[in-house]
C-alpha cells in the first residue's frame, strides 16, 4: 500500500476552519504535552507556583502559526499535567514600547502584587517593561512608566532582551540577556528598589564567541537569550540559550559561583542534546522546593506546513531538575506525569542477541511512556525503536552506546527514517552519556505524536518527528554487542487535550 502524503495537508488547507479547529485535526499535534489552542507558541514565560496554582505563560500569536506580534498566553494547573486556558495576559500595545510584541520575561511577587517583567518590542528594539496583575493573575495592567530601562548599556550590542529577576538583600536584581559584538554573549546585571528604577551594575558574565563555532557542542554564541540564574542543592547555575544572527542554537548552562556582582564559571554543559528542540528554558522553584523547568520544543517542519496545520510549537513536559553527584544537572519529567499512564505492559528481562532486532508486539502507539534499564558491555550499543511503520519504512531510533574504554557513552537520536516526508528535519542529535562502571543506562522515552523527549541517566534530549504513515506505531529493540534489557515498562498515555480550545480564552 502506498501512503498518500498529500492527505493530511489537503485536510488542513480548509481556510474556513479556525486555527484551533485545524490544529486538532493534525495527527502531529501532541495530546499530553501543552500546546497553544492554535497559532504560534514559543518560550515558556512567567513560571510560578502561586497560592497552590502553577502558572505557565508563554509566547503566543493567536492570529497565525507564525512568529509575529507576540502576546503572552496563559494557562494554569494544580498538578502540572492538566491545564486550564486563562485569558491572554499581555497583548501588544496600539502604541508604546511593546507595540510590536511582548517578548519573554518572568513573574515575581512584589509584596503580594503579581508583577511581570518582560521585553517590550518596538521596531527592532526590545526594552524592559513591567505589568501588574489582579490577585487571580487573570488581568494585567501595563505600567505607565514603561519601558522601565530606557536604553541598553552603552556599547555595540547584538541584542538586549529577556529577564531573570529575584530579590536579594532587600533589593531587586535583574539579568537581561545580551551580547557584546566582537566578544560574546552576556548577561547584564541591574539593581532596583521598586522594579521601576534600575541601576546598571555591569556584566555578570561574558562568553567568548571566538572560541569554537556553531558546529561545536558548547559554542556560547554571540547573544544569550533567556538567561536563568538559580541555586540548586548549594550550586549556582547560569542557564541561557545560545543565539547567533537570528539562529536559535541550543540551551547551555554554566555551573559556578554567583557572589557579589559576578558569576565565576566552573563547567559548561548542554542543557538538552536536542539543540533548538529544547530552547529558551525557564525554571521556577515550586512550593515543594522543586526546581521545575519547561522549554520550547520548536518545529522541525517548514513554515508552509505550520501555517496549514494551524498551530506550531510545543511546551516540553515539566521537568524536575536536580544536581547529580558529578555536579551536572539531572532532569526527569515531574512524577505527576505518571497519573496519565494507562494499560501497563511489563516485559521480562532478556538478553538482546547481538545483531538481532526484537519487535515488542504488545507495546505500540503514538502516546507512550517507556522506561527501560539496559546494561551495555564495553563497546556495545542498544537501539530502541519507536514510531515504526509495519513495513519498517518509517522508524525513529534512540541509541545508547558504551565506548570500549567502558566509562563513557553516547546518546544518539537517528531521525533519517523518522518520516517519509522529505521536507521535515531529519538531522541526528547526540551527546555524551556518562556511564558507571557497570554500563547501566536508565532510559525513559516519551512519545507524544510529533513530540519526543528522551532521558538517559538523567541527561535529556528532546526532538520532533513527523511520521506520515498511520501505522507508524511500533516499538522494538536491537543490540550491537552484549546488551541485557533488565526491565522494560511501557504505558499508553491518556490525552489531556481533546477538541478545539478557544484562541482567546
Ligand atoms: N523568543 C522571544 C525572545 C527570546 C526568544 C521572542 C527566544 O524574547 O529571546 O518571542 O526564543
Amino acid at each position: 500500500m502506498t501512503h498518500d502524503l498529500t492527505l493530511p495537508r489537503a485536510r488542513h488547507q480548509d481556510a474556513r476552519r479556525s486555527l484551533a479547529e485545524r490544529a486538532v485535526l493534525d495527527p502531529h499535534r501532541p495530546r499530553f504535552h501543552f500546546t497553544a489552542p492554535g497559532g504560534w507558541l514559543n518560550d515558556p514565560n512567567g513560571l510560578a507556583h502561586w497560592n497552590g496554582v502553577y502558572h505557565l505563560f508563554y509566547q503566543y500569536n493567536p492570529l497565525a502559526a507564525a512568529h509575529h506580534r507576540i502576546h503572552w498566553g496563559h494557562a494554569t494547573s494544580r498538578d502540572l499535567i492538566n491545564w486550564t486556558d486563562e485569558p491572554v495576559a499581555l497583548v501588544p500595545g496600539t502604541d508604546g514600547p511593546d507595540r510590536d510584541g511582548c517578548w519573554s520575561g518572568v513573574l515575581v511577587d512584589d509584596g503580594g502584587t503579581p508583577t511581570l517583567v518582560y521585553s517590550g518590542r518596538h521596531g527592532e528594539r526590545e526594552l524592559p517593561c513591567v505589568a501588574t496583575g489582579s490577585p487571580d493573575l487573570r488581568s494585567w495592567h501595563k505600567d505607565p512608566a514603561n519601558p522601565v530601562i530606557a536604553a541598553p548599556p552603552e556599547g555595540d550590542l547584538t541584542a538586549f532582551r529577556d529577564h531573570c529577576v529575584w530579590r536579594e538583600n532587600g533589593k531587586w536584581r535583574q539579568l537581561v540577556g545580551s551580547g557584546i559584538r566582537g566578544v560574546g554573549g552576556t548577561a547584564f546585571l541591574y539593581e532596583s528598589e521598586d522594579l521601576r528604577g534600575w541601576r546598571y551594575v555591569g556584566p555578570l558574565l561574558t562568553g567568548d564567541a571566538s572560541t569554537g563555532t556553531a558546529a561545536d557542542l558548547d559554542w556560547t554564541g554571540t547573544m544569550w537569550e533567556c538567561v536563568d540564574l538559580f541555586r540548586i542543592d548549594g550550586a549556582d547555575i547560569l542557564a541561557f540559550s545560545a543565539w547567533d544572527e537570528g539562529a536559535t542554537h541550543y540551551p547551555l548552562y554554566w555551573t559556578g559561583q554567583y557572589e557579589g556582582d559576578t558569576f565565576t564559571p566552573r563547567e559548561l554543559h548542554r542543557l538538552d542534546y536536542g539543540q533548538r528542540y529544547f530552547y529558551a528554558p525557564q525554571s521556577t522553584r515550586d512550593a515543594l522546593g522543586r526546581r521545575i523547568m519547561f522549554g520550547w520544543l520548536q518545529e522541525g517542519r517548514d513554515e508552509d506546513a505550520m501555517a496549514e496545520a494551524g498551530w506550531c510549537g510545543v511546551m516540553s513536559l515539566p521537568r524536575v531538575v536536580t544536581l547529580g553527584a558529578d555536579g551536572r544537572l539531572v532532569q526527569a519529567p515531574v512524577p505527576e506525569l505518571a497519573r496519565l499512564r494507562r494499560e501497563a505492559v511489563h516485559t521480562a528481562a532478556f538478553v538482546v542477541t547481538d545483531g538481532t532486532y526484537v519487535r515488542l508486539d504488545d507495546v505500540a502507539g503514538d502516546q507512550l511512556d517507556i522506561e527501560t534499564t539496559l546494561r551495555l558491555a564495553p563497546g556495545a550499543a542498544a537501539r530502541l525503536v519507536v514510531r515504526e511503520s509495519v513495513d519498517g519504512s518509517e522508524r525513529t531510533v534512540i541509541e545508547v552506546s558504551r565506548a570500549a574504554d567502558s566509562t563513557t557513552g553516547t546518546l544518539r537520536l537517528h531521525r533519517e527514517a523518522s518520516s517519509l516526508d522529505p521536507s521535515v528535519d531529519s538531522e541526528p542529535r547526540y551527546g555524551e552519556l556518562p556511564l558507571n562502571g557497570d554500563g547501566a543506562v536508565d532510559l525513559r522515552v516519551l512519545v507524544d505524536h510529533s513530540a519526543l523527549e528522551i532521558f538517559a541517566n538523567g541527561l535529556a534530549l528532546a526532538a520532533r518527528i513527523y511520521p506520515t504513515r498511520p501505522d507508524a506505531l511500533g516499538v522494538g529493540i536491537a543490540a550491537v554487542g552484549a546488551v541485557a534489557m533488565e526491565r522494560l515498562d511501557a504505558w499508553q498515555m491518556t490525552a489531556v487535550f481533546d477538541g478545539p480550545r478557544p484562541l482567546w480564552p
